[in-house]
This record gives structure tokens, C-alpha cells and sequence, in this order.
């Protein structure tokens, strides 16, 4: 019995709480002087843009913009612990392994290159230019640039990921895995399908214009902060917002805004969702198949009534394909089905329909809760299908806004980060470089790992990112990554990918977003896309954690001048000592960067082209297309009573695989991370109470992840929950979306039995 840890937090998102958990973040990472002043540069014009999410900045900027998130992920990065070689001499990789994730990145800031000794089983200092010569040396002798793999975490800012490519494609590969296949790529390749474009169609300003707000599967209080200012004000105008979330996410219910002086000082809270939907996890598709049927039958209605319908007809006629088809689709599919699958019933989802038919401008924002299943790309065409059925595209306070995860994960898409080489960009480098990419398409995540599993990938090249804990299944991807002749690893702090040692392996330490970026033509910026498509510069001001860390644009830069000597005539060392060379590049290759070093000193920076905002639509047929689902999108055993839908989580007190502490203040857990939650009548037909501890095995493998306590929880039946990433054991690799590759992190059939000990 362990229930240590577990009580009910009942405090509003925001507030006083975050206001402390902040302090403690600045008291165990920075001083209390230097902290406060390098939070107040976050998200200014001038400053640097926060490491933590994507969400836009407003146009003006005033004052700071509190974000209890935000504020750990730059004391993070902004820390005054070091890594440095004398650590490394302290602690054997062997021994490193058995620690905490916390502890590893806790250990600070990388602060020389490093290499793996492995007579001492340490890690040593190495001079940058035999690091270069020996990923050259790897590189150059592999019998086919088709056998190494470089990933990109989406911190990398576009100059460095632009590099980053063109270095990659002229070696001859596009083996690019990137965060996004973990992440959005159902929304890169499901909505460019549909609507032409993989990418939001809102601005931020969309937001004061919209009726009504649909959240779906995201957990913007912990994983998108800023966007709270936004949801508290449309709640405020009496804007609906309907959310669809199996958990009670604190934020989502209510919010206490830090910077309103009168919830801080009267304890009060804004409510945000008017109606809280809390579907079965992985009930989407059936979710919004029902909010469609009640829409259909409003119109229906309408239209016997005498009245016009509420489709808007004269936009499916000139915008749209296939909306018959769908709306066949969605006669035929039958409530008592729908309900079954989403948990939901009819008339909750009736009611959903309804405030959204009286909407004029609708906006859908959804994250992780939607895509991550084996299903998620046709998740959301659903999303796109409901927007279509009234026009919901193309005007102010309507569209879709898929909430991107890393700060720049999609600007590092945009600027060629891209295992499928479009078209244009190939054309592009071929006009500015002279040279002709390859073609084939490469490797994302899962093909990725496929191929280091198999041994038909041997070097691995990672641009940040923590890979094979981040991905399913650290039995087979930690066994892939051990399997190879070198592994390089270009980051800011230690963490668990780096320990699991190829034959050779390098640890190269850079600059942060926050830091000051001075090349020999002067202080740097770089460039970030956020996820509404705005690009703008990001200016770092501390100093760098040693005098020997060296800039993500730099390290490429050697990187590629070592592999490729004077090939294509690439002019690296040009583009090291000044980044407006190489957005002139960006430029050139990609004419939507145009002007692109004018256009990122105005504050606010500028908006990319954006098709479905303006009803352009770069599909085959030139239209916005309607796309059906057949079924319903029940993932799990649904037939075998002992088997649940995990959802895996992050907790309020982490960054993906960086666990900043070990609460998740809003669900109730203090100091732990060894929990599962379950539905009271799940928990009692299996006889068992919060704090018993058992075991969750995996359905499909034969993993299971032991001693973990449960939680009563409200989550529907036949569901559970579990943090990200200790419980991607559970989860096969094969067990991924078929269309997307993104893996199925959030619909994972388990069982869970008391543990053997307690039993
Ligand atoms: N502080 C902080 N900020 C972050 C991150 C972080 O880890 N910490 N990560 C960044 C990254 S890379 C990303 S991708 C984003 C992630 O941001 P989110 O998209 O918010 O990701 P998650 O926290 O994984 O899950 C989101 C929500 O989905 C719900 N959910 C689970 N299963 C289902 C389901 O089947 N259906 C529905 N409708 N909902 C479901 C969960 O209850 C949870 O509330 O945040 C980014 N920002
Ligand atoms: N079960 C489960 N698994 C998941 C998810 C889930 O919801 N559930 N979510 C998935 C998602 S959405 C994502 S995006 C992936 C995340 O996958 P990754 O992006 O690979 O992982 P992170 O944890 O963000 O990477 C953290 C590391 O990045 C390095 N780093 C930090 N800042 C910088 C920088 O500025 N430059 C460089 N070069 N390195 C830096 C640090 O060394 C740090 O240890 O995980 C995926 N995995
Ligand atoms: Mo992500």
C-alpha cells in the first residue's frame, strides 16, 4: 500500500500556487536576482522566444507575460549547474544509467565536447575538431548515406535546422526522424490532404472573433500556458467553450490569472469550459462523428421548418468535395454506436452540435489527445470535416489550430526538416546549391528505429532531443541505438539517449535560446516559426554556460565542412560567422522567406503564407475535401472486461522526457511519478483501493511495468492513465498510425493485476 503522495488538490489552474511553484524553480536552479531578470526578457520583442511552447506572443507585449511553465523551462536551460568533465569523471555511465531522468538533466549544462572512454567507462573531454574528424571519418566510410539517421528535436531554430537539411541532403540522405513524427505528423499529412496545408489556419486575433471554442485532447494549462490569457478572455465574453477530454483537466475548469491583481488577491477564478465532454479515451472519431449527426439533423430540421439550413451551402458548393458522401456517412452511423464508443451520450453530444450550428465563427484547437492513436490522421479530418459542414475556414474567429508542441518544431518542418523532400524545396536547393537532393523518401521515427533494430541503419546524428526514451517501446529502441557504430549527440544537458552507447560516442554541448550567440561578424539572432505560422527573431542574452559551448548553426556548420570538404561549393564558414547569410539561403531556396532579415526586425515578426485562411486550398482537386472514416476508431479489445485504454500523460512538472519535479500539482500528485489513475468502479471490480500497488503489463508484448500505485480518479471506465515517458515500455513500436507513423502513445491496451508482493 502505497498512497503516499496522493491527495485531492482543489485550488484553481494559475494562481498564488503557480506564483510558489515558480519561486522554488528559480531557488533550486538560478539566484533570485538574475532569475527574475532573465524571466522578464521571455516573449518581449527584443528578447529571446521561450523554449517552452508554441504558442504565439500577442502583438504588444507590454509587460511580462507570466507563465509559471514557461518560467521552469528557461530556469532550465538558464541554470547555474555544469556538467562539466570533472562531473563526468565522478560518475561511470553504468552508474548514470541507474539514475533518476531528473538526475541526469539536473546534473546541469554540458559544458566541453565528450567523448565515451570505454576502457574507464566514462566520458572525456575531446577537442571539437576531433569530434568533427571522427563523425567525418563515420560518415565518409558508410557504404551508403541511406545507413545513418539525423534527427531534429524542434528547439532547433530554422537556421540551424535549414542547415541542418542541406548538410544531410548534399551528404545524400533524407533520413530526418523528428519529434514531429511523435507528435503532430497526423496533422502535417491529415490535414495537407484535406485542406492543402498541415498547419493552422487562425491567428491569435482569430480568437477575439470566435462564438465559440472546441478544445479536444489538449492540456494547454500545463503544456500551453500562455494560451490560458486567451481562453480566460473569450470564457469572459461569454464565448462557449466545449471541451472533449477524458480527464478533468484543473486548467480547463477553472483559471486564476496571475496577472488580474483581483482573482490574486480575492482567491477567485474564471470558469473556462462551459461544457466539459469527458469522452472514453480514443472516442474522438465517434465523438465528432456525433457532433456532425446533430448538426445534420439541425439542418434537417431547419430546412422542414422552411428555413435555410445551418450548412453553409454556398461554401460546400464552391469550396468543397464530397460532402454528401459525409453526410451519408454520418445518416448511417447509429447513436446507440456512437455513444458506445466515445462514452458520451447522445444528447451531451447533441447539445455540443448545437452550440456549435449557433456559432457563427467557430475555432477547433486540439493537441496530442487526438493524434496520438493508430488512428489519428482521420481524427483530424474529422475535426477538419465538422469546420467544413459551416465554413469555418477563411474568416475572422474561425479555423483549426492544432496546438504545436516544441517551440520550433514547426518551423524546423517548414525549413526542410522533412524525410519526404517536397518538391519545391528540392527545386529550390537545386536553383540556390547547384545540386540535385535525393528524391527517395527517408526515414521518419518509427522507420527510423525499424532500421537501427535491423542494423541496416549504423550512425545516428542527433540535432537535441532525447530519441530513444521518447519513443515506444525503450526495450527494442534502446537495444537499436546500442547496436551502432556512433552515436552523436549535439545538446544541451545530459540525459538518457546518451548513455545508451553505440561503438562510439560523442556528446556535443550547445547554446540555448536564451543565451548570446557571438559569431565573428557580431552577436546573433535566430528565427522561430510558432505554431500560427508567425516567424520572428529570438536574441539571447546570458552569457553561455562555458566558453567552449558552441551555437547549434556553428557545430552544423563544421560538422558539414568536415564530412563534405569544399563539395557543392556550400559556403559554411560564411554562414557560421553571420546568420543573415543564411536567411538570405532560406530565402532563396523558399520564397516565402523573402526579405526575410527586414521582415523579422519588426516586433512580432511576419505571418507565412497560409492557404486555408484565405480559402486557397492545395489539394489535387483545388478544394477543401470532405474525408469519411468508416467505423467508429474502437482501438482496444473492447469484448475482454480486464482490458483498459492507457493515455499517456504529462505531468505539470515536466518537458517531454525532461522531469523538472516529481509533482503534478492539478491531478493531486506529490513527489511521485509511480502512479496509475482508474475509474473507482474499475478499481473495485478488481478489488482494489488508492495506493494498492500493482502491476500494468502490456497487451501485445510482454513488458510490464511493475510496482506502480493506483489512483481513483476521475477518468471513464475502461480507461487509465499513466505518465509519459516511464510508461512507453507498454507500448509495441508496431503500434503506430499506419497513414502518419505517429505512434499510438495514447490508446494502449493493458491489464493491471495486483502486484505479486501484496497480493
Ligand atoms: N510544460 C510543458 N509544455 C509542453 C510540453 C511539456 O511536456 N511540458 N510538451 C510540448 C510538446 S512536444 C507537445 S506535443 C505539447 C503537448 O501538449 P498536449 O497536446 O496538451 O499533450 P498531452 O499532455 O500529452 O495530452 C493532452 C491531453 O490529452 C488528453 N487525452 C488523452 N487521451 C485522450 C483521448 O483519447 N482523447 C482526447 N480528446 N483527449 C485525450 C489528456 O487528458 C491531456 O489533457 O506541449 C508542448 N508544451
Ligand atoms: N508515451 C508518450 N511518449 C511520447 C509522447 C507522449 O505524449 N506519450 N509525446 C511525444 C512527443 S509529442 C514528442 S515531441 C517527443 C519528444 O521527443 P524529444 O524532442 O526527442 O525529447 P525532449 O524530451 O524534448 O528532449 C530533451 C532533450 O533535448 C535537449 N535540448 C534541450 N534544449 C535544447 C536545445 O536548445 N538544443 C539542443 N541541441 N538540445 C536541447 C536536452 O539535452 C534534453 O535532454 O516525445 C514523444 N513521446
Ligand atoms: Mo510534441
Amino acid at each position: 500500500m502505497s498512497d503516499k503522495g496522493i491527495r485531492e488538490y482543489h485550488a484553481p489552474a494559475g494562481g498564488w500556487g503557480a506564483l510558489r511553484a515558480v519561486a522554488r524553480t528559480i531557488r533550486s536552479q538560478m539566484d533570485a536576482v538574475s532569475g527574475s531578470k532573465t524571466l522578464l526578457r521571455n516573449n518581449q520583442p527584443h528578447g529571446f522566444d521561450c523554449p517552452g511552447c508554441a504558442w504565439p506572443d500577442p502583438k504588444h507585449t507590454s509587460a511580462f507575460e507570466f507563465c509559471e511553465n514557461g518560467a521552469k523551462a528557461v530556469t532550465w536551460e538558464a541554470t547555474k549547474k555544469r556538467a562539466t568533465p570533472e562531473v563526468f569523471a565522478q560518475h561511470s555511465v553504468r552508474e548514470l544509467l541507474t539514475w533518476h531522468d531528473h538526475d541526469l538533466e539536473n546534473l546541469g549544462r554540458l559544458t566541453h565536447p565528450m567523448i565515451y572512454d570505454p576502457a574507464t567507462d566514462h566520458y572525456v573531454e575531446i577537442s571539437w575538431d576531433e569530434a568533427f574528424q571522427r563523425t567525418a571519418t563515420a560518415l565518409n566510410t558508410l557504404p551508403d548515406p541511406n545507413m545513418a539517421e539525423f534527427y531534429t528535436s524542434g528547439r532547433a531554430s530554422n537556421e540551424a535546422a535549414f542547415l541542418y537539411q542541406l548538410f544531410v541532403r548534399a551528404y545524400g540522405t533524407n533520413n530526418f526522424p523528428d519529434c514531429s513524427n511523435m507528435c503532430h505528423e497526423a496533422t502535417s499529412v491529415g490535414l495537407a490532404q484535406v485542406i492543402g496545408l498541415g498547419k493552422a489556419s487562425v491567428s491569435l486575433e482569430d480568437f477575439d472573433h470566435a462564438d465559440a471554442i472546441f478544445s479536444i485532447g489538449h492540456n494547454p494549462g500545463t503544456n500551453h500556458p500562455r494560451m490560458m490569457t486567451t481562453l480566460r478572455e473569450a470564457s469572459k465574453r461569454g464565448a462557449p467553450i466545449v471541451v472533449f477530454n477524458p480527464l478533468r483537466e484543473r486548467a480547463l475548469e477553472r483559471f486564476a490569472a496571475p496577472q488580474s491583481p483581483v482573482e490574486m488577491a480575492t482567491l477567485t477564478s474564471t470558469p473556462i469550459a462551459s461544457d466539459y465532454l469527458q469522452l472514453k479515451v480514443g472516442g474522438d472519431i465517434a465523438a465528432l462523428k456525433g457532433v456532425m449527426k446533430a448538426v445534420i439533423a439541425l439542418d434537417d430540421a431547419d430546412i422542414a421548418a422552411g428555413g435555410d439550413g445551418v450548412l453553409d451551402r454556398a461554401f460546400l458548393t464552391e469550396h468543397t468535395t464530397g460532402p454528401e458522401t459525409l453526410i451519408n456517412d454520418l445518416r448511417d452511423t447509429l447513436w446507440p454506436d456512437i455513444e458506445a464508443a466515445c462514452g458520451l451520450t447522445r444528447a451531451q453530444l447533441e447539445h455540443a452540435g448545437a452550440i456549435y450550428a449557433k456559432a457563427k465563427s467557430v475555432i477547433v484547437c486540439y493537441g496530442m489527445g487526438v493524434t496520438q492513436h493508430s488512428n489519428g490522421t482521420s481524427a483530424v479530418q474529422q475535426i477538419s470535416n465538422l469546420l467544413l459542414l459551416r465554413g469555418n475556414f477563411g474568416r475572422p474567429g474561425a479555423g483549426i489550430c492544432p496546438l504545436r508542441g516544441h517551440s520550433n518544431v514547426q518551423g524546423d518542418r517548414t525549413v526542410g526538416i522533412d524525410e519526404k523532400a517536397p518538391a519545391p524545396l528540392r527545386e529550390g536547393i537545386k536553383r540556390v546549391f547547384g545540386f540535385d537532393p535525393p528524391v527517395a523518401h527517408g526515414h521518419d521515427a518509427v522507420a527510423a528505429m525499424e532500421a537501427m533494430a535491423g542494423g541496416r541503419s549504423k550512425i545516428m546524428i542527433c540535432l537535441g532531443g532525447n530519441l530513444a526514451v521518447a519513443m515506444p517501446d525503450p526495450t527494442r529502441s534502446f537495444a537499436a541505438v546500442r547496436s551502432l557504430d556512433l552515436a552523436v549527440h549535439i545538446a544541451t544537458k545530459p540525459n538518457r539517449s546518451h548513455l545508451l552507447l553505440a561503438k562510439d560516442n560523442l556528446l556535443l554541448p550547445c547554446l540555448g535560446r536564451t543565451e548570446m550567440d557571438v559569431q565573428a561578424s557580431g552577436p546573433q539572432s535566430v528565427s522561430v516559426e510558432d505554431t500560427m505560422s508567425m516567424v520572428h527573431a529570438s536574441t539571447g542574452k546570458l552569457p553561455p554556460p562555458s566558453e567552449h559551448v558552441r551555437s547549434e548553426p556553428a557545430i552544423v556548420c563544421a560538422m558539414a565542412r568536415a564530412v563534405l570538404g569544399d563539395r557543392y561549393n556550400i559556403p559554411w564558414e560564411a554562414y557560421a560567422d553571420n546568420y543573415d547569410l543564411i536567411r538570405d539561403a532560406i530565402a532563396d531556396v523558399l520564397p516565402a522567406f523573402h526579405d526575410y532579415n527586414a521582415r523579422i526586425q519588426v516586433p512580432g515578426g511576419f505571418r507565412l503564407p497560409i492557404g486555408p485562411a484565405e480559402r486557397v486550398w492545395k489539394t489535387p482537386s483545388g478544394k477543401a475535401e470532405f474525408r469519411v472514416f468508416a467505423g467508429l476508431n474502437v482501438e482496444t479489445v473492447e469484448h475482454d472486461p480486464d482490458v483498459l485504454t492507457l493515455t499517456t500523460l504529462r505531468s505539470h512538472d515536466q518537458y517531454n522526457t525532461t522531469i523538472y519535479g516529481l509533482d503534478d500539482r492539478y491531478r493531486g500528485i506529490f513527489g511521485r511519478r509511480d502512479v496509475v489513475f482508474m475509474n473507482p468502479d474499475d478499481l473495485a471490480a478488481r478489488e482494489l483501493a488508492t495506493g494498492d500497488v500493482v502491476d500494468l503489463s502490456s497487451i501485445g508484448s510482454d513488458a510490464v511495468l511493475k510496482g506502480y500505485s493506483v489512483v481513483s480518479y476521475n477518468i471513464p471506465r475502461g480507461c487509465a492513465g499513466a505518465y509519459y515517458p516511464e510508461a512507453n515500455v507498454l507500448i509495441p513500436l508496431s503500434r503506430h498510425d499506419k497513414t502518419s507513423g505517429t505512434p499510438s502513445y495514447k490508446s494502449v491496451p493493458i491489464k493491471v493485476t495486483r502486484a505479486a508482493e501484496t497480493a
